[in-house]
């Protein structure tokens, strides 16, 4: 850790607003006193440039923490506040998504259409049971209708659970067991490097062992083949098209659950972050505007899959609640061309561009002369999110995509903190290369030591969280004391986010990565106990450790070693094969390993632990650590000397 940091602060490109956008932009240095000064009434100012039926009797309750409630009292309906209140105030024609088909069909879908859009799947839904409260899972493809199907149920007080279309079935069927889905919304698959994948083959074979969900409504986007079961497969266009386009929001308590969205944690098992209305919607709107400076005529582009909680966030909720123009595209960036993204800004005029580091490594390593081709000039504030953004591929954005000009903002949140928390403001900060900065106002977080003591300025240590934000995760679905004991146990009254990081000279925090078996591979988190459990799973498999390299793309890279069962052994090469397409089956591709080395044995500490550490020394080709505390030092020697395996 302090090796990657002081490679780090030595850097010290500086890169100061520019003048124009600092001038006229939405926060300023005094939005932080401001909230200093109170920080629930900041809050509570955020909260009023929504609508509430209701306004709350309290802001914040935290008299059971950890179990934080705000906006206590209100009631509000999120869907009313991304649709119903813009077509109200007479911005109906205005474009909500510009959205693109990987095939390059298209569709312009105005506030108006959406909300007709919404209305209809929110009478669908009714009509086909769901009631408030009621879990509805969603399954699809980059699509106009993943949006309106999570509005109609954020629109019926049911919490969605979106599963990333990359996660395989039995994935989706955990997520569903989880939380107790009766509905499933997916559709016959979607388009991805220039041909249809399916989907609904996954969600069948899911559902078989999900006996309790009644019904799967399916959109047809590609018109493939499907397998259907009569009386619970429904197509979309034929129980939604039908119904009226009007439909009254109801309003909800202000801490109505909102969604479910799973992330790995250090166990096999993924967590259900749960999610609920008032205080998410407030910050997700404040931040959106805030951090991006977002202006009526700007036209937003999150490149991220709404699979993800930047997509909830930052391209449906954030957008949506501030009325904004977003672009949404199907596909992937180099179909049919490598051009793909930057040939979309050109079209569409994209003023606001929010993306991972791992894609923006991706496009150095393709050249920028393909950026070149095209007219970018519209650009005017760029994001970065998922993971830490290497100097590098800071500086290349700014040159190359922002033509100079255009400030970066590395945004540093997860899943349960519901929106961003740490980064630099546009018109605020001069912009240094690598850092996530300050935290916003309104937040509080510190760097502290082992004991929970803050660190000083030039010193590391781990990320902590000092006080409830608004969009803070409740709980885990159904599993309180896992939620105590991950977030609030490390270091009392604090939460703990699992990242190491430091402060440098100037108090500004750096984010430098997971601090637990997490990985973080193209801005996906992966646990690594649940790729270790997919691939022990397998018979060829007797053990297997899985550690996150650093890789030059993707960030971090999967790495495994196993150990193959007895007969099994001979075959490494073949087995390497099998395995990493049985991970891939059993989690998704995107946990496929990179590498898979076959050994003989694994370095242990006496008590039995798999020393990852010195895994990730041998899988980043580092001179290994300490190994006094190794049952038996050898086994590295023959960790290494069986290298040579192919993966
Ligand atoms: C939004 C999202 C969360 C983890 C987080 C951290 C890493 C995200 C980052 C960053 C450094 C940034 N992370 N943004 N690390 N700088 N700007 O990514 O949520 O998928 O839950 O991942 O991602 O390690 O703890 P999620």
């Amino acid at each position: 850790m302090s090796e990657a940091l002081s490679n780090l602060l030595r850097e010290d490109r500086r890169f100061p607003p520019p003048a124009e956008l600092a001038a006229a932009a939405n926060v300023t240095k005094e939005t932080y006193a401001e909230a200093d000064a109170d920080r629930i009434a900041f809050w509570e100012k955020q909260a009023r440039r929504l609508h509430w039926d209701r306004e709350w009797d309290e802001a914040l309750d935290w008299s059971k923490a950890p179990f934080a409630k705000w906006f206590v009292g209100g009631r509000i309906n999120a869907a009313y506040n991304c649709l119903d209140r813009h077509v109200e105030a007479g911005n109906g024609d205005k474009v909500a998504y510009h959205w693109e088909g990987e095939p390059g069909d298209t569709r312009t879908i105005t506030y108006a259409d959406l909300l007709r859009e919404v209305s209809k799947a929110a009478n669908a839904l009714t009509e086909l049971g769901v009631r408030a409260g009621d879990r509805v899972a969603i399954y699809m493809p980059m699509i106009p209708e993943t949006v309106v199907a999570m509005l109609a149920c954020a629109r019926l007080g049911a919490p969605h659970t979106v599963v990333f279309g990359g996660f395989s079935a039995s994935a989706l069927r955990d997520r569903i067991q989880d939380c107790d889905a009766r509905i499933v919304i997916t559709s016959d698959g979607g388009y991805r490097r220039g041909a249809p994948s399916a989907l609904k083959p996954q969600v069948d074979q899911a559902l078989t062992e999900c006996p309790d969900v009644r019904n799967v409504l399916v959109v047809k986007r590609t018109a493939q083949d499907v397998e259907w079961t009569e009386g619970r497969d429904l197509w979309w266009h034929e129980v939604v098209d039908k119904q009226s386009d009007q439909h009254t929001a109801e309003f909800f308590d202000a801490e109505q659950p909102l969604y479910v969205m799973y992330t790995s944690g250090t166990t096999g098992k993924p967590k259900g972050i749960l999610h609920t209305t008032g205080g998410y919607l407030t910050q997700v709107a404040w931040t959106h505007w805030a951090v991006f400076d977002v202006k009526p005529d700007d036209v937003y582009w999150t490149a991220a899959d709404i699979g993800w909680v930047t997509g909830h966030s930052y391209i449906v909720y954030g957008p949506l609640a501030n009325g904004v123009t977003s672009v949404m595209y199907e596909g992937t960036p180099d179909t049919p061309h490598r051009g793909r993204w930057w040939e979309l800004i050109a079209k569409y005029g994209v003023s606001i561009l929010y993306c991972a580091p791992t894609a923006i490594r991706t496009f150095m390593k393709w050249g920028e002369d393909i950026p070149a081709e095209f007219d970018l000039s519209s650009l005017r504030v760029l994001g970065s999110v998922g993971e830490p953004i290497n100097p590098e591929a800071y500086v290349w954005y700014r040159t190359y995509i922002g033509g100079g000009r255009t400030p970066v903002v590395d945004t540093w949140w997860q899943t349960e903190t519901g929106g961003i928390m740490i980064t630099p403001l546009p018109g605020v900060a001069e912009g240094k290369p690598g850092a996530a900065m300050t935290a916003l106002p309104g937040i509080s977080a510190e760097v502290v030591d082992d004991a929970g003591n803050p660190v000083p300025n030039g010193a590391g240590g781990y990320l902590v969280l000092t006080e409830p934000w608004p969009a803070m995760l409740r709980t885990l679905w159904g599993d309180d004391q896992r939620y105590i004991d991950t977030y609030w146990s490390r270091f009392e009254g604090r939460y703990f986010a699992g990242d190491g990081a430091k402060k440098d000279d100037d108090g500004d925090i750096w984010l430098l990565g997971r601090v637990d078996d997490v990985m973080n591979v193209s801005g996906h988190r992966l646990s690594t106990t649940e790729i270790e459990s997919a691939l022990v799973s397998h018979p060829k498999v007797a053990e297997a450790a899985v550690v996150g390299a650093t890789d030059p793309t993707t960030g971090q890279a999967v790495v495994a070693f196993v150990i193959l069962r007895g007969s099994a052994a001979e075959s490494g090469e073949e087995a390497a094969k099998e395995l990493r397409n049985h991970v891939a089956s059993e989690i998704g591709p995107i946990a496929k390993p990179r590498q898979i080395l076959v050994v003989e044995e694994l370095p242990k500490t006496r008590s039995g632990k798999i020393m990852r550490r010195l895994l990730r020394d041998v899988a980043e080709n580092r001179e290994l650590g300490d190994v006094t505390t190794l049952t038996d030092s050898s086994v590295m020697e023959l960790i290494r000397s069986n290298l040579s395996t192919p993966g």
